[in-house]
């Protein structure tokens, strides 16, 4: 009976490619430079396919590569259609997207349209002429009394409103950083826009997006005051126009005229989604095929914009908010599992507290923790050889906007400088943007010459590919053993489809199981201290060389991690 209800369990879960997908982010611009001018490159991707295809994974998730000033490293759009000259030309792309196609790799661009660069050819348009028809494409207001339309703050610091250069008493508006004015999904002609431009890119052959900051599309119409939150006498903008009522229609609408019409994949990048919303976000008739949860990323801060508001976690907390997490997406739909990303700090700093495990255990523990959840994992470049923050030593080191603007909100906040120092070093989004570690050499081999973009975090010697490659025990080795666990054995389908189901353990073990066929469970102990779990069953994966017992219990290790297949009845 028990195994018939599980088979039932099993079929009822909707079989879907981009549920069988492991994705593998990439920075291009950090990724690998392959002309020697210290950017990386599309070309430097497509020289890069062979360690992706060791590796092992299937589906890339390429940052913006879109013609751009580059003020946020790409996420400011100037033209929708063209490729960004230091990333090279639309032929490379397309040969890239073949190149990684004849190895059985899709490729996922990064989908902009929260806000486009003021140096899109619409805004500049609606600049030049306030009787323009693309002056509706933006959001312009008069200020008030001499000031601006309301006291929001933008996601990177100070007011969202700008002035508008020679015209007086009148502002545009922008939730991140000012040259990146957001697009007014009011107006459904920039709607359709936008829409037609999705669709010439899923045309292109092209498997899906993810989608940029898409629950900021809808602002409160009122565009009044926010409750003032900080020192700088502002109030996050995000209170106002993050998942606001009236955004189901946007969203909707952009998933019926454009995902649905093709065989894709959308990933949203829906921060601000509270769980019982999720059903309209990816349930059955939802927005997206799956969305990236960020309750349980964002753990050592109150929120992931303000570094300065750290917590005091501990591993019981990551586990309840993990738990919740899986248990909300699968009574729903389909997650998006990541440790890290391109807005994040490296995992290993984050979320291994004692030093000493910042190394291959610790890499191996996080990576099993989140590898095999319910959803499609996505690794993040550098994850997969347990790469680490860096220490800078002063502001003038940091290219990121955020980190700029947390260190001076810090101050501001009364903090010292070498707080506000601190805080950035742990958060900056420029450690997960320093160039990947493809060897140990003064550039790490991320380009043939010494140039790059961004200081290296300057470990190359302890951590990076090359020495990893061949080496069975190395992060990069267990990678590949995950993904081939997952993907190419006989517990695929449990991996994949199975549920997922808290297990009890002591408060600084996280384990759960997934059932199908059979029942695999995982757990990880997220401290310095030996603990004990109950289970029994074959060992699958390990990051330890041995599974200790002790008075008949299995004991974990100081950030042991360990998959095991239920023993029991089936055996
Ligand atoms: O990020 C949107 C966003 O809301 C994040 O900054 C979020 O606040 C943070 O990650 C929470 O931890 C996206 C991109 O991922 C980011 O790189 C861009 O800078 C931003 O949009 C603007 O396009
Ligand atoms: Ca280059």
């Amino acid at each position: 009976m028990e195994m018939i209800l599980k088979e039932r369990q099993r079929l009822n879960e909707e079989q879907n490619f981009w549920k069988e997908e492991v994705v593998y982010q990439i920075y291009p611009k950090s990724f690998y430079d392959s002309n020697g001018d210290g950017i990386g490159d599309i070309k430097g991707i497509t020289r890069k396919l062979d360690y992706l295809e060791e590796l092992g994974v299937t589906m890339l998730w390429i940052c913006p590569i879109f013609t751009s000033p580059m003020v946020d490293n790409g996420y400011d759009i100037a033209d929708y259609k063209g490729i960004q000259a230091e990333f090279g030309t639309m032929e490379d792309l397309t040969e890239l997207i073949e190149a990684a196609k004849a190895r059985g790799i899709k490729l996922i661009l990064d989908l902009v349209v929260n806000h486009s660069s003021d140096e899109h050819a619409w805004f500049k348009a609606a600049l030049a002429d306030s009787g323009s028809s693309y002056r509706d494409y933006y959001i312009f207001k008069s200020g008030e009394a001499g000031n601006p339309p309301n006291n929001w703050r933008s996601i990177f610091g100070g007011s969202v409103w700008e002035p508008v250069p020679n015209e007086d008493n009148m502002y545009y508006f922008h939730t991140f950083d000012k040259k990146q004015p957001d697009l007014n999904w009011e107006n459904p002609a920039l709607r359709q826009e936008i829409y037609e431009m999705i669709n010439w890119w899923l045309e292109k052959g092209i498997a899906g997006f993810r989608i940029d900051s898409i629950t900021f599309v809808k602002k409160d119409q009122d565009y009044g005051n926010a409750e003032v939150d900080g020192s700088d006498g502002l109030g996050s903008v995000k209170h106002k126009t993050r998942n606001r009522p009236g955004i189901e229609k946007f969203l909707a609408e952009l998933n019926r005229e454009t995902f649905q019409k093709y065989e894709c994949v959308s990933v949203g990048e829906a921060p601000g989604v509270p769980y019982d919303q999720y059903d309209q976000y990816i349930g059955e008739n939802g927005y997206f095929n799956m969305i990236f949860d960020f309750h349980y990323a964002d753990i050592d801060v109150e929120n992931g914009s303000e570094w300065f508001r750290r917590t005091n976690w501990q591993p019981q907390d990551l586990k309840k908010l993990l738990f919740k997490s899986q248990e909300a997406v699968q009574a729903s739909g389909w997650g998006a599992n990541f440790l890290e990303n391109h807005d994040q700090p490296r995992s290993l700093s984050k979320y291994i507290t004692d030093e000493r495990y910042q190394n291959e255990i610790g890499a191996k523990a996080l990576g099993t923790l989140f590898f095999f959840l319910r959803g499609t994992p996505f690794i993040y470049q550098g994850q997969e050889i347990g790469m680490k923050n860096f220490q800078r030593k002063t502001i003038e080191d940091f290219n990121d906007v955020s980190s700029i603007d947390n260190y001076h909100r810090s101050l501001l906040e009364g903090f010292s400088e070498e707080e506000a120092l601190n805080f950035v070093n742990q958060r900056s989004r420029d450690n997960n943007r320093t160039p990947f570690q493809w060897d140990s050499s003064t550039n790490a081999g991320f380009s043939d010459s010494n140039k790059s973009w961004l200081k290296l975090t300057g470990d190359q010697v302890e951590v990076n590919a090359d020495d990893q490659i061949g080496c069975p025990n190395s992060v990069f080795s267990y990678y590949k053993q995950m993904i081939q666990l997952r993907n190419h054995s006989s517990y695929r389908d449990t991996l994949i489809y199975g549920q997922f189901a808290p297990l009890n353990t002591t408060d600084a073990v996280i384990g759960y199981e997934r059932s199908g066929d059979e029942t695999l469970q995982v757990f990880v102990n997220l401290s310095n201290q030996e603990q004990k779990i109950e289970s029994s069953g074959e060992l699958l994966l390990n990051n330890y060389s041995e599974l200790k017992e002790q008075d008949g219990a299995r004991v974990l290790q100081a950030y042991q991690a360990v998959v095991i297949r239920k023993g029991g009845n089936h055996d």
